[in-house]
């Protein structure tokens, strides 16, 4: 059995403890690799590492960092294949979605970033004729990047390469339950002539790896993506040391949909939106709210899709739209809402239960789509994040009283809006709790905007600029003319 290794100052180490940590498919419910059970030491000699390279690096003019970048990309997406086939074995997700959507975002992302930084402005304050300011960006220094089981490599590259393309260099985690494309990478880095110690990749678990990098007092920022509830613990330890936090958390994501909407794109995309990746990314749609006029017709369509469309089958197969949820424990925790939601006195129109998607997958992770009705905005299963493919529909007849739903829970990560009212839809749109606002689409994503969300979904925006703002220090020149 494959056993993965951390990537430290350019070469392949296990842990030092010698320990290792089993690596489950989800969709047979087998091991089939292990990764290092690494702790502190391993960070700080990553740590160490990373500090060793900074100041060659730093230095490396923008245009030669953005050269290696590309040359990552370019790798990424000449393994496109190979990659998937990896992403779709340790997640559980179709591979048509790690073929389609994970992989080539993994390569987008460096690719954009690469050129980011060659068109990257600084401003200029003139006080009339008597002192000019210009602000002065200059790298960090060693950085921690933290990401997630839902979008393992996409959204691993998604903070590596800002971090890199600013000048910094990266102590970096990826999901102990899914840690294989982030292995993958630290070998095309080696192949792409990527220095030694500019990006190192350390595998383990949250508590002892991810914690190590968030306490280590060289690494002077930390980039995590994962539940709110790691976010809060991760902020205790480091806002004292006064790093710098980027936290993109949980969300509970309103849907809104008006009667005036296009209903066939509506229909269409609530399907997606709803059950991409199982359930299983932070923007999709949980709670559907559906004007009274066309809730019925709405919502038995939309069962009908998913009884048809989205059927839990093995996620080798090319057709397969619904694969695995990623751990047993996962989806003992969504079964558990389903049950609460039964309890809160919902009715389940379609799902409800754990699926058998039959063959090699017989002892996988699989749940039946579930769409529930009857249930209050204000129930525990419309207000805690499920994080599986689990929905809730909900009627309601006016604009104040949808935005009071949509409003009411602790997150605040994104929205949608259908409606061909455009007035309408800049106006909600502008008093939605949510930092990312989708009106007749979802998932729309042009990487130079802001990304990231209130209240419990997090703290900071990624994306674009931001992120490369995030991961620098500013300084301001004021000069006397
Ligand atoms: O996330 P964790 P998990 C939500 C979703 C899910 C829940 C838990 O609701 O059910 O979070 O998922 C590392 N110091 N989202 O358990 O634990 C950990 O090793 C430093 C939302 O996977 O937050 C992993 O690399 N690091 C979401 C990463 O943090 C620590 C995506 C995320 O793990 C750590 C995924 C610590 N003390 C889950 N503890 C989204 N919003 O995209 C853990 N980690």
């Amino acid at each position: 059995m494959e056993k993965i290794k951390n990537y430290i100052g350019g070469t392949f180490r296990p842990a030092q403890s010698g320990e290792w940590l089993d690596n489950v498919n989800p969709a047979t419910g087998e091991i089939y690799s292990f990764i290092p059970d690494s702790d502190e030491q391993d960070v700080g000699e990553a740590v160490e590492a990373a500090k060793a390279a900074f100041p060659e690096w730093s230095r490396t003019p923008a245009a030669i960092r953005s050269k290696y970048m590309l040359d990552i990309a370019e790798r990424i997406e000449a393994q496109l294949e190979e990659l998937a086939m990896d992403e779709t074995n340790d997640n559980g997700k179709p591979i048509w979605l790690s073929r389609n959507v994970d992989i080539p975002r993994a390569s987008a992302n460096f690719r954009f970033f690469a050129t980011a930084i060659l068109h990257w402005e600084t401003s200029t304050h003139m006080m009339d004729d008597t002192a000019v300011n210009y602000t002065h960006k200059s790298p960090l220094g060693v950085v921690g990047c933290i990401s997630p089981w839902n979008l393992p490599l996409y959204l691993f590259t998604w903070k590596i390469a800002p971090a890199l393309a600013a000048g910094n260099c990266v102590v970096a985690k990826p999901s102990e339950i899914t840690p294989l494309t982030a292995y993958r990478l630290a070998q095309i880095c080696i192949d792409a002539g990527l220095p030694a110690g500019v990006l190192n990749i350390v595998h383990g678990s949250g508590p002892k790896a991810g914690q190590a990098i968030v306490e280590h007092k060289d690494v002077k920022a930390i980039s995590f993506t994962g539940g709110t509830k790691t976010g809060e613990g991760i902020a205790r330890t480091a806002a004292p040391m006064f790093k710098k936090l980027s936290l993109e958390l949980g969300g509970k994501n309103p849907n809104i949909i008006f009667g005036d909407c296009d209903f066939e794109d509506a229909v269409k995309t609530t399907v997606r939106s709803s059950f991409s990746n199982q359930g299983q990314i932070c923007l999709c749609g949980s709670r559907i709210y559906i004007e009274q006029n066309i809730y019925e017709k709405f919502r038995d369509e939309l069962v009908k899709r998913v009884q048809q469309q989205l059927v839990p089958a093995d996620p080798l197969m090319k057709e397969t739209r619904m694969g695995a949820v990623v751990s047993k424990s996962h989806k003992e925790k969504v079964l558990s809402y389903i049950e609460l939601a039964r309890e809160e006195g919902g009715n389940i129109l379609t799902g409800g239960a754990e699926a058998d998607a039959g063959g090699r997958c017989k002892n996988g992770y699989f749940l039946q789509p579930t769409i529930i009705e009857g249930l209050s905005e204000t129930c525990r299963t419309n207000q805690e994040e499920i994080f599986g493919p689990v929905v809730t529909l909900q009627p309601f007849e006016t604009e104040e009283e949808v935005l009071g739903y949509a409003n009411c829970t602790p997150y605040g990560l994104s929205a949608t809006i259908w409606t061909s009212n455009l007035k309408r839809a800049h106006n909600l749109a502008h008093r939605l709790d949510s930092g990312i606002i989708w009106v007749n689409t979802w998932l729309l994503r042009d990487l130079r905007t802001p990304f990231g969300g209130m209240k419990q979904s997090g703290v900071g925006r990624e994306g674009g600029y931001d992120a490369l703002n995030f991961f620098s220090e500013t300084r301001n020149v004021c000069i006397k003319l």
